[in-house]
């Protein structure tokens, strides 16, 4: 993926919740199955309150902050570029790119985060509201943690990847912390998962794709909402809403977050852009969490744990194999 540059608001009016609940939004809650289903199949997203204890976060991002920001050597894949990346800092010293697939981290040099991390987004009531939403248990085949703001375009999940039967996929991003409305707030269009969008279906990495999407939610017909979340919050949309963060707007507030998405268990799932692995899997809570590590061959294996254990050297090792490739294009 590319990285765009920093963005506007992406709609005039960004509401906190959508209009008739009331701005501290009053959603249904998977108490009442029917209502919480029928509320996320109108709308295309839900917001489940208290979904994590406020210890559980904190626990993780504590454990964030000590092992993993202040690792400068390590390698991280990226969610804008879907590379290995060192960190780059935001001015008030945040992680400015979320990291992607907490699962493959390495269990030597992030452990205690690695764990904490996946507690938190295997946590009993996100398990029991996605089992109302799919009708079955989950499986997450994706997760990220966010620390500052990228500034996420406007995209649907689905146009990456997605359940089996297309649409199916649920989000699930966690408030780790309080998110403060000038960190850049997580948003969505509701009902926009039932709606097509005018050369959607260009190469969704691509500078058409994401000025299509962003033209949409800024003039097209629907609301964007970022709703208000509380540490333990938890919003769950559809792979087809469209969604992304707002700009952040107070520099000094971090969004500390964690997000999955989860197929149906009986589904499996699939890349839309681009051939990946994803064969093997753990299980954390009871949780089915898939690997999305490639460690088809001895050489991929070996060279994984190069970059996860011995990050330096696999900084020269990487440098030698890219300078070669390149004196081999010359
Ligand atoms: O929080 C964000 O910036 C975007 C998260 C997102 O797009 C996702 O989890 O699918």
């Amino acid at each position: 993926m590319t990285r765009g540059p920093e963005r506007s608001q992406p709609r005039e009016e960004v509401l906190c919740a959508p209009r008739g609940i009331g701005p501290d939004g009053d959603y249904p809650a998977p108490e009442q199955p029917e209502a919480f289903r029928s509320w996320f199949e109108r709308e295309g997203f839900v917001v489940v309150r208290r979904a994590v204890p406020a210890a559980a976060c904190q626990r993780a991002v504590q454990a964030f902050r000590e092992e993993v920001l202040p690792d400068r050597d390590a390698w991280f894949e990226r969610h804008a570029t879907g590379k290995f990346e060192r960190h780059v800092y935001t001015d008030a010293g945040f992680m400015k790119f979320p990291i992607m697939n907490l699962q493959d981290l390495s269990s030597r040099r992030h452990p205690r985060f690695k764990a904490l991390g996946l507690d938190v987004l295997t946590q009993p009531t996100i398990q029991r509201a996605l089992e109302v939403l799919l009708g079955e248990p989950g499986r997450a085949v994706y997760t990220m943690y966010f620390d500052g703001n990228q500034a996420t375009w406007a995209h649907r999940d689905g146009s990456y990847f997605d359940a089996q039967r297309p649409g199916t996929m649920i989000g699930v991003w966690v408030a780790a912390e309080d998110i403060h409305p000038g960190a850049g707030r997580f948003y969505v269009v509701p009902g926009s998962h039932r709606i097509a969008v005018a050369g959607e279906r260009a190469e969704p990495h691509g500078v058409a794709y994401k000025a299509r999407m962003a033209e949409f939610v800024r003039n097209g017909p629907l609301d964007c909402v970022a709703p208000g979340l509380r540490q333990g919050d938890a919003i769950l949309w559809t792979s087809l809403t469209i969604h992304g963060s707002l700009p952040t707007t107070e520099p000094r507030f971090s969004r500390r977050s964690f997000t999955a998405h989860y197929v149906p268990r009986s589904q499996s799932w699939q890349w839309n852009t681009g051939a990946r692995t994803g064969s093997r899997s753990t299980v954390v809570n009871d949780v089915e969490i898939v690997l999305q590590r490639d460690e088809s061959t001895l050489l991929r294996k070996a060279w994984n744990t190069l970059r996860l254990d011995l990050p330096r050297l696999y900084r020269v090792a990487n440098g030698a194999r890219e300078a070669l490739a390149r004196g081999r294009t010359e």
